[in-house]
């Protein structure tokens, strides 16, 4: 069985042997790699490298357009291996393949935008008075934590690290216990590129591992993506050391389709939104509400829409693949029986399973209606292909529905007409909202995060590369050489 090892101080590092965790192909069930449970010392060295290698004047002489460059390279590296990486991220989360490449695709975007920023992270100059130079100059915050969860290994790692790295911090990645597998081939390619202690990467069990790295006085910055309360545990633990965070944590997240849209986009961007790996991602279209008159007509069409969908295996590349693992399969099925005893049902709601494939954690997608607006169903994140339809007449009602959670990341608004597609944008509480699409293709350069409990600050984009630097503010008096 295939050991993977951990990155600490440019060391393969491999824990005790009795506490390694199995990987398993969630489309088969089968285990394909054992991971080290990292212990408290491997995090306390991890953290002292980190601290030494970024201290050390060889990282800091690394001139901005060559970490860009490295960063810019690391991409052509990942699209030459994009096939095998693509099988590598399949096989670790069981996403049908392309959506798989689309991922690996993604991850070599955001090293590929952030390497070509490395050298444009500018600061200012203010005016103050003759005699008195003002730079406000942008400096690295040091050792970053970056916590990464199991729904997009690959495009989650990527998109803070290179932001990370771009603006010359030091790197130490916690991937998902569950899905290591692509973390570990950044690993492998980064090791010998950068620093002894510039990019480690740590495996383990959450919430075991994570609280030695959150509450470790010596980092600087944590970058989690993850649930609600683990993110609040997180932020906990940062706040006794003053560290600052960037939290992504999920969302209930709308698509509100008015009876003026264009119906075959808007049933085709709904479809997508929550099939899209298996429902599992921060983003998904869990809501759906539908302006009271085309209700029916739209339901009708959206049920056929979901029978046709096929679930297969990962590497199959059918439109939708299995859940992550049995604990995610487990609590998804016992809600969706639950739904179907209480007559929530219009379509799916039954797990599935699939000849040669028994071990692997299928479900049919499902649509639920009549469900009230303050249940669990149409207030929390399911993270499976479930989709919750909500009913409104009025645009005010509407905008009432889709601010009615506690989250508040994405909002998709389908109408043609745009008085109500701006008004609707403008009112609606959403870090992000597309009109007549959903997701903009992924957005590598567009700001990120959510509104009320859906997390804190933004990633993505060029805006994410302040969360890992840090201003100060150098005055200098000059006078005229005479006067000296
Ligand atoms: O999440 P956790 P889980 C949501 C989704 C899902 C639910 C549970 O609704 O059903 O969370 O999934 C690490 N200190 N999302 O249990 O616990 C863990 O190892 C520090 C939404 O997987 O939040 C993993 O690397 N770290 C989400 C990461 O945190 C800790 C994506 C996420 O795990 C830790 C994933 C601790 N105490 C789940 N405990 C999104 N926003 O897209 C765990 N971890």
């Amino acid at each position: 069985m295939k050991k993977i090892p951990m990155l600490i101080d440019g060391e393969w590092v491999h824990g005790d042997a009795q506490t390694y965790l199995d990987v398993k192909n969630p489309s088969t069930g089968e285990v394909i790699a054992q991971i080290s449970n990292a212990s408290k010392e491997h995090v306390e060295e991890a953290v002292r490298a980190a601290r030494v290698a970024f201290e050390r004047e060889g990282w800091r002489q690394w001139k901005a357009y060559e970490r860009g460059q490295l960063l810019i390279e690391f991409a052509h590296y990942i699209r030459k291996h994009a096939e095998e990486w693509s099988l590598l991220e399949c096989r670790d989360v069981g996403k049908p393949l392309s959506q798989a490449r689309a991922d690996i695709e993604a991850a070599a975007r955001y090293f590929e935008f952030y390497g070509g920023a490395a050298d444009k992270v500018m600061g200012d100059t203010i005016p103050i008075e003759d005699g008195l130079l003002n730079a406000v100059v942008l400096e690295p915050v040091g050792i970053t934590v970056h916590i990464v969860p199991w729904n997009y290994p690959i495009q989650i790692t990527a998109r803070s690290v290179a932001a990370a790295i771009a603006t010359g911090n030091a790197v130490i990645v916690k991937s998902a216990e569950d899905t290591p597998l692509t973390t570990h081939a950044i690993a492998e390619w980064l090791a010998d590129k950068l620093p002894k202690g510039i990019f480690q990467h740590i495996t383990g069990l959450g919430r075991e591992v994570g609280p030695y790295l959150t509450s470790h006085p010596d980092i600087n910055h944590i970058t989690f993506t993850g649930s609600v309360p683990t993110g609040i545990a997180v932020m906990k633990a940062a706040a006794e050391n003053v560290v600052p965070v960037t939290l992504e944590l999920g969302g209930k997240s709308p698509n509100i389709v008015f009876a003026d849209a264009n119906m075959e986009q808007a049933l085709e961007g709904v479809v997508r939104a929550i099939i899209q790996n298996a429902g599992q991602t921060c983003s998904a279209g869990a809501r759906l509400l539908i302006e009271e008159r085309i209700k029916e007509s739209f339901i009708s069409r959206l049920a056929q829409r979901f029978q046709v969908i096929q679930v297969g295996p990962g590497e199959a590349d059918m439109e939708m693949g299995p859940l992550l693992n049995e604990q995610q399969y487990t609590k998804i099925t016992a809600l969706l029986q639950q739904a179907k005893v209480d007559g929530y049902v219009v379509t799916g709601g039954e797990p599935l399973t699939l000849a040669g494939y028994e071990n692997g954690f299928y479900v049919q997608p499902t649509i639920l209606d009549g469900v009230d607006p303050n249940d669990p169903l149409a207030q929390e994140e399911i993270f499976g292909p479930v989709l919750t339809v909500l009913t409104f007449s009025t645009v005010e009602e509407a905008i009432a529905l889709a601010n009615s959670t506690d989250y508040g990341l994405v909002a998709g608004i389908w109408s043609q007409n745009i008085d109500t597609a701006h008004y609707v944008a403008s009112r609606v509480q959403a870090g992000q909202v597309f009109v007549n699409n959903y997701g903009a293709a992924g957005g590598i350069q567009m700001p990120f995060g959510g509104y009320k409990k859906s997390g804190i600050g933004r990633e993505k984009g060029f805006v994410a590369l302040r969360n890992y630097t840090q201003m100060k503010n150098i005055a200098i008096r000059y006078a005229p050489p005479n006067q000296h």
